[in-house]
């Protein structure tokens, strides 16, 4: 057995190399971004130990700006995925929020149904379970989930007026629908605090990211003026995933926007398949309020895939029911994303044509929306 202290000192010197390393890519990243090709292995393990037997990075955000970059950096490059600890958002806020999923997604489903956008493509409401299926090439049953979606809505100070915007795009900033208070008190106050928190949280987490590209830290905030973010409460079905036969709480997909921040209820269940991998890694939460983040597929463009949006899929283990709660941050529908220059050169062209976020976004939604099981498609 190796005694604590001989253990202790090669933690501190697997640290040091680590810091080593990070601080060497740092200087080989000022004023420009290195061209790295894929990452095949996994160094990324490094922080396998704080984040218990997986691996997916843990980034404290209490530690010195240029520590949180360099950790974003490697878990962009080779997770497309980490852990966020030391955010702020008290766990009071996150108990009330999983309370009002609860509470709405609890109500008896006549009730439900009244709360349901009427306009198609309109992403606002109660989605229905069954109502989104994420992976055609393998699911044999649409995402066993339902959900409740709240965006955001045309800036009170008139910047975004009408005027400026196709009308096609305005289901972006539709009104969102609020249950009935005296059904679900508390229940608004809860969501919109809780909406609040995550979206500065969020706009923090898009400058680092920026940072680590090697670009002005409001280079993604320059093309999300107008982010038409989309905060999801989401209810799983207590029903064990069999994936081997394609039946799955949320069926595998990349995200689509510019970064996701997920709590969950904690039950565990997200899985990853990352780009050196050709299995499934479970996401472990270091702590009951940690936020898992993940890139959409933005970055991977504007990248030309250094940074990388993993694949991932919701597998439930037990006969529990699951409540999980992504806040997608999207680029503004009228954005168009191309290669960064300093991601492109003679040797490596761009891998994607630019694209139309606005587009994008609602080919997605349309491609993998369902009617529900309540309403006799499945
Ligand atoms: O519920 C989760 O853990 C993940 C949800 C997700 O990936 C999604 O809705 O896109």
């Amino acid at each position: 057995m190796i005694a604590v202290s001989a253990l202790l000192k090669i933690r501190q010197i697997q640290r040091d190399s680590q810091a080593q390393r990070q601080r060497s890519h740092l200087q080989q990243m000022e004023g420009r971004v290195v061209m790295t090709t894929p990452v095949t292995n996994t160094i990324g393990l490094r922080n396998k130990e704080e984040s218990g037997a997986y691996g997916v990075p843990v980034v404290d955000l209490r530690q010195q700006k240029e520590a949180i970059v360099a950790e974003i950096r490697h878990a962009c490059q080779v997770w497309g995925f980490f852990t966020v600890t030391g955010h702020g958002i008290d766990k009071d806020t996150f108990a009330k929020v999983l309370e009002a999923a609860d509470g709405v997604l609890s109500l008896p489903l006549q009730d439900k149904m009244k709360l349901k956008a009427k306009e198609k493509g309109v992403v606002r409401g109660y989605m229905v379970y069954h109502g989104q299926l994420l992976d055609e090439t393998t699911q044999t049953e649409p995402d066993r989930k339902e959900g409740f979606d709240f965006g955001e809505q045309f800036p009170a100070d008139g910047s975004l007026g009408a005027a400026d915007l196709p009308d096609k795009y305005e289901l972006f900033y539709a009104d969102n629908i609020w249950p009935d208070e005296n059904q679900l008190p508390g229940f608004k106050q809860a969501v919109l605090t809780y909406q609040q928190q995550v979206r500065a949280l969020g706009k923090r987490l898009t400058g680092y990211v920026s940072l680590a590209m090697g670009l002005p830290e409001s280079f993604m905030a320059d093309h999300a003026k107008h982010s038409p973010s989309l905060l999801r409460l989401l209810k799983y079905a207590a029903i064990k995933s069999l994936p081997e036969e394609g039946r799955v709480g949320c069926g595998a997909h990349t995200d689509w926007g510019l970064l996701t921040l997920l709590k969950t209820d904690g039950s565990g269940g997200l899985e990853i398949k990352p780009r050196w991998s050709d299995s499934w890694v479970e996401v472990a939460e270091p702590t009951d309020d940690c936020i898992i983040v993940n890139l959409g597929d933005m970055l991977q463009r504007w990248s030309n895939d250094v940074f990388v949006s993993t694949p991932h899929r919701v597998i439930i283990k037990q006969d529990r029911v699951r409540y999980s709660i992504p806040f997608f941050i999207n680029a503004d529908p009228m954005a168009t994303v191309e290669c960064v220059p300093t991601f492109h050169s003679a040797e490596r062209p761009p891998r994607y044509p630019p694209v139309h976020v606005g587009e994008y976004l609602i080919n997605k939604t349309l491609t993998h929306a369902r009617n529900g099981a309540h309403e006799g498609d499945d």
